[in-house]
């Protein structure tokens, strides 16, 4: 069927997007913030959530259902130029989904903003226009089908209620879409980062664990729950009750049982594979019930066996191997095993210790699984969509050091951003001859080599503070970065902080300026949370358990190998920059996300919450550096094409080079030398309202050509 013209298209869908403007760009004065905000609120207020700086869109959570999603939706922003149909998410995803199929290039988009602001619902939509736009019902059809379903199995497991997100992802995830030369989808993988395992233990007021636990609860499946031993009130156990918020008014975790239960059919998953999950899910609500009584100030014992018991059954692990594991320490040293005893303290530190590495290592596992779900053995060209939704930039009460992994990986990608806009406007303007404007801009490198530089970093000072011999603490590893960065422009500990600095923090904080503001971090749990380290006795019983899940997620070889693992900062790192090396070889889009408010109202737009956001987002930056340059370019051919019947040199037929056929159309429509150049395969346009003036022309010139058509027609 052939698609509407654009131009009716934009007379039934565009009606109401005369608001504003559709693109900062064409902000007259564009250096002015509050012609920026302002534009951004006239458009939401009146529900148009989406609007561009030039190729990045811009979008702002509306806390109620839209209109704008539907199957027709999608089929009308399918092979539409951006500025030809009014901002939209789907635009962006047709954008790179056609640079994908026609032009091979992999691409990938970055969706980004604080949490809340509609990042995974904005992945979530693109994974659904993708998956409308190939349409094959073959192995493509199963691996699509299977691609959208993978999302509820993850946000079961890596979701929870926080305060500022009732469905508030708590890993980052990047998820890469092989397609074939036809567009079709042909396989996935994901990779996930930093799950938020403290959450298995410990929940602030008004949030929740993981999802998954209330979800069993809620499953009304009573087979299932005696088999696990639960009660379906989380509010009877430790581990579920914490933040006191057990029912959510915008959860129904029945439904969404049953929806996990459906995507685990989709992805191919075994009922025993499923059932091993829900097992070590109900043992692990039942290591919050144990209990730890001193016997000396050194030894302790468990208070009650009984959930020993259960667990003993449920994680396929011996009794009294179980029993011993959680108050004993074993080292290994020079080939010597010697046991020792733990304290009250400690025996109940190694159970949370354990809960929280065992849900941790589950959830890599199954991700690793869905993968496999995902596996499709293929030859041919292959072009790669992914699609990047990671935690936003985080400022809390208390910022320990998961706030501080967050944070420096938005520092990373605000560099990449950097460095792929900038240095790719700069590639192009040179590859095309070109003169390039040089625009100033915030380099935040200068802060990411301060997180992560070796030897004198702050991750590699923590490392090193953990591996220390020796009396260390939070406070040791405090004093070592202080001597290490007490000069540097990006950080102040409370000992080099001047008296005014000084009334925001305590004597355990330190401060870093990130390109996003400034953020205390507080050094209680540092050392802790980067050592990361299980008693051996734990891994030793958990390897020794039924359950091939935790046989994957506790392998023997890591007893035995001789090397100390990496610690939590590192791999981070590590996993981040491997990251980054995947993204810098794509060609990105940008999807910015910005929440309107804390109070997750519909309608309600408070400046000051959307300022602070377009601040750090580097929204004022991004347009600058699109208007300093030309802000819209397209190959001539392309150009051409479209726009031809503009000059009667061109129209109907024209011979000559396209470069020349675009000059008579640029004279024909008397546009101004200065607001365009002819690089050597482009035409580049400075201002984007020249090429609005020339694509209302072209669609003026279209209706008119029809018209005379039908005019002869009737003539005839
Ligand atoms: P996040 O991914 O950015 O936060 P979500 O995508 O989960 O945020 O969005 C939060 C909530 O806002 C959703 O559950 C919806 O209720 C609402 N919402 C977001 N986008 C839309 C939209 N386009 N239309 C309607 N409602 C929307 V976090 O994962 O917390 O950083 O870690
Ligand atoms: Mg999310």
């Amino acid at each position: 069927m052939p698609r509407p013209s654009g131009r009716a298209l934009r007379e039934t869908h565009c009606e109401n997007d005369n608001v504003g403007v559709q693109d900062f760009v064409l902000l007259e004065n564009f250096r002015n913030e509050d012609a920026f905000m302002n534009n951004l609120k006239q458009r939401f207020q009146k529900d148009i959530i989406y609007t561009y700086i030039g190729n990045v869109c811009v979008s702002v959570n509306p806390y109620h259902q839209l209109d704008i999603y539907s199957k027709d939706h999608i089929e009308m922003y399918q092979n539409v130029n951006l500025y030809e149909l009014p901002p939209h998410i789907f635009a962006v995803a047709d954008q790179a989904y056609r640079s994908m199929r026609d032009e091979l290039l992999d691409q990938v988009i970055l969706i980004s903003g604080e949490s809340g602001a509609g990042k995974t619902e904005a992945s979530k939509k693109i994974l659904q226009f993708l998956a409308l736009s190939s349409t094959n019902t073959g192995k493509a059809g199963n691996i699509r089908d299977r691609l959208l379903q993978s999302n509820p199995i993850l946000e079961s497991f890596g979701n929870a209620k926080t305060i500022r997100n009732d469905n508030s992802s708590r890993f980052g995830k990047y998820m890469a879409c092989n397609f074939d030369f036809k567009g079709e989808p042909l396989s996935g993988k994901i990779v996930n980062y930093l799950l938020e395992k403290c959450r298995v233990v410990y929940q602030m007021p008004g949030e929740r664990n993981f999802h998954i636990f209330y979800m069993l609860m809620a499953s009304g499946n009573t087979a299932l729950l005696q088999r696990l031993q639960l009660d379906p009130q989380p509010s009877k156990y430790r581990y579920t009750n914490q933040g006191d918020a057990e029912k959510v008014a915008t959860i129904d975790d029945l439904r969404d049982y049953q929806d996990l239960e459906r995507a685990f059919d989709e992805l191919a998953f075994d009922r025993a594979e499923i059932d091993e999950l829900y097992n070590i899910i109900g043992a692990i609500v039942h290591m919050g019930e144990l209990k730890f009584e001193a016997i000396t100030r050194d030894e302790s014992r468990i208070q009650d066996m009984e959930p020993v018991h259960k667990l003993a059954k449920l994680l396929g692990v011996e009794l009294n191997v179980l029993s011993q594991c959680f108050v004993h320490k074993t080292v290994v040293a020079r080939g010597q095993e010697i046991r020792g005893d733990l304290s009250q303290e400690q025996a109940q530190y190694a159970c949370d210790a354990l809960a929280k590495a065992m849900y941790d290592r589950m959830f890599s596992w199954l991700v690793e699984r869905i993968n496999r779900s995902l596996e499709y053995n293929h030859d041919g060209r292959q072009t790669v969509m992914g699609l990047l939704d990671i935690y936003g930039f985080e400022i809390m009460k208390t910022n320990s050091f998961e706030q501080f992994c967050i944070n420096y990986c938005n520092e990373k990608l605000q560099q990449l951003f950097i460095e792929l806009t900038l240095k790719s406007e700069q590639e192009e303007y040179r590859n095309e001859g070109i003169e390039w404007e040089k625009i100033d801009y915030f380099n935040n490198k200068i802060i990411c080599d301060m997180v992560e530089e070796r030897h004198k970093g702050i991750i590699a000072v923590l490392d090193e503070e953990c591996l220390r011999p020796g009396e260390v603490s939070d406070m040791t590893f405090l004093e070592r970065l202080d001597n290490q960065l007490k000069h540097h422009q990006h950080f102040l500990s409370h000992k080099s902080a001047d008296k005014e600095q000084r009334k925001n923090m305590k004597y355990q904080d330190f401060l870093i300026r990130h390109y996003a503001g400034d953020v205390v971090y507080t050094v209680t749990g540092f050392l802790d949370k980067n050592n990361d380290q299980l008693f051996r006795d734990l891994k030793d019983a958990m390897s020794r358990s039924t359950s091939s899940i935790l046989q994957a997620c506790f392998p023997r070889e890591e007893l035995e190998a001789k090397r100390r693992p990496l610690t939590a900062g590192t791999q981070f790192k590590q996993s981040l920059n491997s990251l980054i090396e995947t993204l810098s070889t794509k060609t990105p889009s940008y999807v910015r996300c910005i929440k309107p408010n804390h109070n997750k109202r519909a309608g309600v737009f408070d400046t000051e919450v959307v300022h602070h956001q377009v601040k750090y987002l580097g929204l004022m930056e991004n347009l600058r550096v699109r208007r300093a340059g030309f802000a819209y370019r397209r190959p001539f051919e392309i150009f051409l094409e479209r726009y031809k019947s503009l000059s009667t040199a061109t129209w109907p037929s024209w011979r000559g080079s396209a470069r020349e056929g675009i000059q008579k159309i640029m004279d024909a429509l008397r546009v101004p030398a200065d607001a365009y150049r002819m690089g050597k395969t482009k035409i580049f346009i400075r201002n984007p309202k020249t090429l609005f003036d020339i694509e209302d022309a072209f669609q003026h010139k279209r209706h008119w050509i029809a018209s005379k058509i039908q005019a002869s027609y009737k003539g005839y």
